[in-house]
């Protein structure tokens, strides 16, 4: 064998093993580093979803452990060449508070046009403290924040669309302009905003990675458990951050 039938003949291996799954993780992560880790590419884009004052120890909605992530997130962005941000941004007397529900507590639920609603503590009100992301969340290079939940009447959890399904945030056509292929998550709620934005990547035809030690959840009446079953029926990638080589 020649030298250079030799090289195509080791692509063909190559693309064959790609065909038949083989190397799942190089063709579904978009990029595979040393010994099997992950390179996010330049078609990759990390997610940091609502690392917001209101869901941290203190805060109005704190998620349990949710200020343990943040220096692992700035960790984890410094290897990403493309990052945004999500802020959880609510009108006051936003229809998502129990406070708006007469004779309501926060973690009840009500039945809404769109679905079940569960119903929260008053948190990420627009323009307060509570709503401003942690002091100690260093991305210089984050290149949009997408804001979510500031329509009166309807939740947000997703950074893709409303609780209805359809109203947007803008999020899938920027994903679409700027050409990413692969989205990877990080923040809070593992089982809200985190789960139910990698959820929406999916059906917009995204790669969803979730990086599970730079999440937090919440975990009320089952949730995190329900939100890993959906991702992983939906193909969402559940990895750990030492899974990436950065
Ligand atoms: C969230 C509940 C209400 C979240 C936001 O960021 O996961 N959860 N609003
Ligand atoms: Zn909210």
């Amino acid at each position: 064998m020649t030298r250079s039938n030799r090289r195509e003949f080791l692509s063909g291996v190559m693309a064959g093993a790609a065909a038949a799954g083989l190397m799942a993780r190089a063709g579904e992560a978009g990029a595979q580093g040393m010994a099997g880790k992950i390179t996010p590419d330049d078609r990759a884009l990390l997610v940091i979803v609502d690392v917001q004052n209101d869901f941290i120890p203190g805060g109005a909605l704190p998620v349990k452990e949710g200020d343990q992530i943040v220096p692992l997130v700035n960790k984890i962005a410094a290897g990403f060449r493309h990052v945004i941000l999500t802020q959880d941004w609510h009108t006051p007397g936003h229809i998502s508070f129990a406070s708006t529900h007469a004779g309501k507590k926060p973690f009840e639920t009500v039945a809404l046009d769109y679905g079940t609603q569960v119903l929260w503590p008053d948190h990420c009100v627009q323009g307060t403290p509570g709503a401003a992301f942690h002091k100690d969340l260093r991305i210089p290079h984050a290149e949009l924040i997408i804001r979510k939940g500031y329509r009166q009447h309807m939740d947000s959890y997703s950074a893709f669309f409303e609780a209805d399904g359809k109203a947007t945030t803008g999020l899938r056509g920027y994903v679409r302009d700027r050409g990413f292929r692969t989205l990877y998550f990080v923040g809070l709620a593992t089982d809200f905003c985190v789960g139910w934005s990698a959820l929406d990547a999916r059906k917009v035809g995204l790669q969803a990675l979730v990086i599970e030690d730079a999440c937090r959840g919440i975990d009320t009446e089952g949730s995190l458990a329900k939100a890993w079953t959906a991702m992983q029926k939906a193909g969402v990638k559940r990895i750990q951050s030492s899974d990436l080589t950065a």
